[in-house]
């Protein structure tokens, strides 16, 4: 059984995707464990509109992978629940955004086989029912601690069976950085500004901002070994991402939308804890940092 820890879009997407009777979903550890099953409709890429049910699993015994599609800021917490019940052999994948909480989770349970996946599928809940699989992108998966290298291949094998397109990642964390610096680029300005994607580009505030933003994030890529990179490149990165996705509410603007606390320390927040520690000054990071907190509840 594949057990899926988090029922956010992400976490419905891979259920809706996975053979039925080998996907389940662990409740959070105050769920009533006789709840009924987790019903959605899910529409998929085509716009086919299908109804999903998915069981929630009342042990983890059986739990023979396990994908992790809570919020950066809950994961520790949910794995602190969870792991003990799980068997040790079975794989962890970690698809949290930012940084900050793969690397807490592998220090945690170094002999645990745990690993990161990077994703690109878009998907979106516009009622609380109903999923969208709003775009197909590419899913890649990295060993974070040593038992899981030799697990890549057969937790990308068992993902597979999806449809999507999975690859192995010997390299996941250069992999979970370029994701990191489109989201630095992109969620905190949208969030503050409160815009989609696309309108970044014409906004002051924006354009005041994103050299110095590249600057850091360029210093600190360098310093820690991830790739050199010159800061009008990454801009181009990140500009090509907003434009791409320009009609998109991006993942931090909907939570401040929602009232919900945003992965900022984990995408900024991050960059700002990192520069600390390299001794790096990273004065726009924690500007970002400091305006998204004070639009979101802590
Ligand atoms: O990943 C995203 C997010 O919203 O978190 C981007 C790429 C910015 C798309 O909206």
């Amino acid at each position: 059984m594949i057990g899926i820890l988090g029922a956010g879009s992400l976490g419905r997407l891979w259920a809706a995707l996975l053979p039925e009777d080998q996907a389940a979903f662990l409740p959070r550890p105050d769920a009533d464990p006789a709840a009924p099953p987790l019903r959605y409709t899910f529409e998929s890429l085509q716009g086919d509109e299908i109804n999903v049910s998915r069981p929630w699993l009342g042990s983890a015994g059986d739990v023979t992978l396990l994908l992790v599609t809570t919020k950066a800021g809950d994961t520790l917490a949910a794995l602190r629940h969870w792991l003990p019940r799980v068997p040790e052999p079975t794989p962890v994948v970690l698809f949290q955004n930012g940084l900050g909480s793969q690397q807490a989770v592998a220090k945690a349970w170094p002999m645990r086989p745990i690993l990161a996946a990077s994703t690109t599928e878009g998907a979106n809940r516009p009622t609380p029912d109903h999923l969208i699989h709003a775009g197909t992108g590419d899913t890649w998966v990295g060993a974070l601690t040593r038992p899981a290298e030799s697990q890549t291949c057969s937790a990308v094998s068992r993902l597979s069976t999806t449809g999507l397109a999975i690859h192995t990642e010997e390299q996941i964390l250069p992999r979970l950085w370029q994701k990191l610096v489109v989201n630095a680029g992109i969620n905190p300005f949208t969030a503050i500004l409160d815009c989609p994607n696309g309108d970044l580009l014409t906004q002051n505030f924006f354009l005041e901002h994103i050299d110095a933003l590249c600057t850091e994030i360029a210093e600190l890529m360098a310093a820690e070994g991830i790739e050199r990179v010159a800061p009008a490149e990454l801009r181009q990165r990140i500009e090509t991402v907003a434009r791409n996705t320009a009609r998109n509410t991006s993942s931090m603007r909907g939570d401040i939308l929602k009232g919900r606390t945003t992965e900022i320390d984990f995408i900024n927040g991050y960059l700002v804890q990192l520069g600390q520690r390299l001794g790096i000054p990273t004065p726009v990071n924690q500007l970002l940092t400091d305006k998204v907190k004070q639009l979101s509840p802590q």
